[in-house]
């Protein structure tokens, strides 16, 4: 079907979770929905707060503006706009816009009767995202423990929360989190690289099918995991790199106080030669 007359037949009312027909319409190319709506809403009101509070900050530059979370004295309670207040704002806006953003996708899904993958894939990053900023810093006892809206003062927080472990990289959720987002970059590379090998030939030949890309992997490895197969490992190794890191955070300052190397330690104690 010709995608212009696919999107006829498709776009169709119904699918709506919230507001009914209300805001059941297209706005150019763009569905809007209930939840298009409040995107725009969080998206737009963020953005204003994070103007106001970098127009307090005393610089222009982009590098450096900073949104900086409430000091740990503020615990869990609400602060001053000027001390923290706006970056409680421009959080509950952000988790707003992204939230929103996510139930979008299920209303589109659900008008086309589709899966929910996106939408659960997406949510993943929310909740990386919703660890750092809320959850970590809930079990903490502090928004101060989350990290400030900055280019390099983000960059400067992940610096300085790894080395208050010692050094990061002995974090086995980390090692498993960064061995995952490896893995995605291979199968991503793998993927495209073999459908373009196969349906993007040199000019003059014929266009290859599935069964060449399983046959070359076949040829080399002895096995293909197949082209559905393919999909389910990428999504599943991509979400995993995003799990993983929420993982290796949210245990940092919360069940594990110590350097992450000490944490081996299990291994110099086992049984075995732990005497020696
Ligand atoms: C494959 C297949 C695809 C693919 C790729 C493979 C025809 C188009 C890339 C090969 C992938 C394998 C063997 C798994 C590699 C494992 C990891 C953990 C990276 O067989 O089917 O479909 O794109």
């Amino acid at each position: 079907m010709a995608l212009l007359s696919f999107e006829r037949k498709y776009r169709v009312r119904g699918g709506t979770l919230v507001g009914g027909d209300l805001f059941d319409f297209w706005v150019g190319p763009f569905y809007v929905g209930f939840f298009g709506v409040t995107t725009i809403f969080f998206a737009a009101l963020g953005t204003l707060l994070i103007l106001i509070d970098a127009a307090n900050g005393g610089t222009w530059n982009p590098w450096l503006i900073s949104i900086e979370p409430p000091a740990l004295e503020y615990g869990l309670g609400f602060a001053p706009l000027n001390e923290g207040g706006y970056w409680q704002l421009i959080t509950i806006c952000a988790i707003g816009a992204f939230v929103s953003w996510a139930m979008r996708e299920v209303e589109i899904c659900r008008k086309l009767g589709m899966g929910y993958h996106v939408p659960f894939a997406f949510s993943v990053a929310i909740l990386a995202y919703v660890t750092l900023v809320v959850i970590r810093p809930v079990l903490m006892g502090a928004w101060g423990h989350a990290f400030p809206y900055g280019i390099f003062t983000h960059l400067n927080w992940v610096n300085n929360v790894g080395y208050a472990y010692g050094n990061f990289h002995y974090n086995p959720a980390h090692m498993v989190a960064i061995t995952f987002f490896f893995t995605t970059c291979l199968a991503l590379a793998l993927h495209g690289a073999l459908v373009l090998s196969a349906v993007n030939p040199a000019k003059g030949t014929e266009m290859k099918t599935p069964d060449h890309e399983d046959t070359f992997f076949r040829d080399f490895i002895g096995y293909s995991v197949g082209t559905l197969g393919i999909h389910r490992l990428g999504l599943f190794v991509a979400l995993n790199a995003g799990i993983w890191s929420a993982i290796c955070i949210v245990i940092s300052g919360t069940i594990w106080f110590d350097e992450w190397i000490a944490w081996w330690d299990w291994y110099l104690e086992l049984p075995w030669w732990a005497d020696l």
